[in-house]
């Protein structure tokens, strides 16, 4: 059965141009509950630690060094089949192929700074959502 939460991040790219509120707007309107919440930067060992999937890619190191550039938005979403439908909320990882209407057609610059993360399983959610947020801060 698919879970109800999900994991995102609001990148720094979409932070420095000013689209933290019309994200959160379109999470909301696309029917997302946030349950946990931060404004917070990486370190660079922090970032380097949520991407360990990516370490061996060519652009790991830009990866890191992006989102550990500027603040971020972490947050935890909940909603029936969250994961699945949070991805079709934010749009293909590469905004040139992203849905019109979506997030990232609308606030990402390039597949490298593509303003939102999205958990792509499950598991993944939980892992994620575990790294940024205590059993405390989740409501
Ligand atoms: P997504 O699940 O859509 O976030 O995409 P991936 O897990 O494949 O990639 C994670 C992050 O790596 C992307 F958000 C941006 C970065 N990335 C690149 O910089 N270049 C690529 O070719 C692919 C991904």
């Amino acid at each position: 059965m698919a879970g109800n939460r999900t994991f995102t991040m609001i990148k720094p790219d979409a932070v420095k141009n000013g689209h933290i509120g019309a994200i959160l707007n379109d999470i909301n309107s696309a029917g997302f509950k946030i349950v946990a919440m931060k404004y917070t930067k990486l370190s660079a060992e922090k970032a380097g630690e949520f991407y360990a999937v990516h370490k061996e890619r060519p652009f790991y190191g830009e990866l890191v060094e992006f989102m550990s550039s500027g603040p971020i938005v972490a947050a935890i979403l909940e909603k029936d089949n969250a994961v699945a439908d949070f991805r079709t909320t934010i749009g293909a990882t590469n905004p040139a192929e992203a849905a019109e209407g979506t997030i990232r057609a609308k606030y990402a610059t390039s597949i490298g700074e593509n303003a939102v993360h999205g958990s792509d399983s499950d598991e993944n959610a939980k892992i994620e959502g575990d790294f940024h947020f205590a059993g405390t801060e989740t409501f």
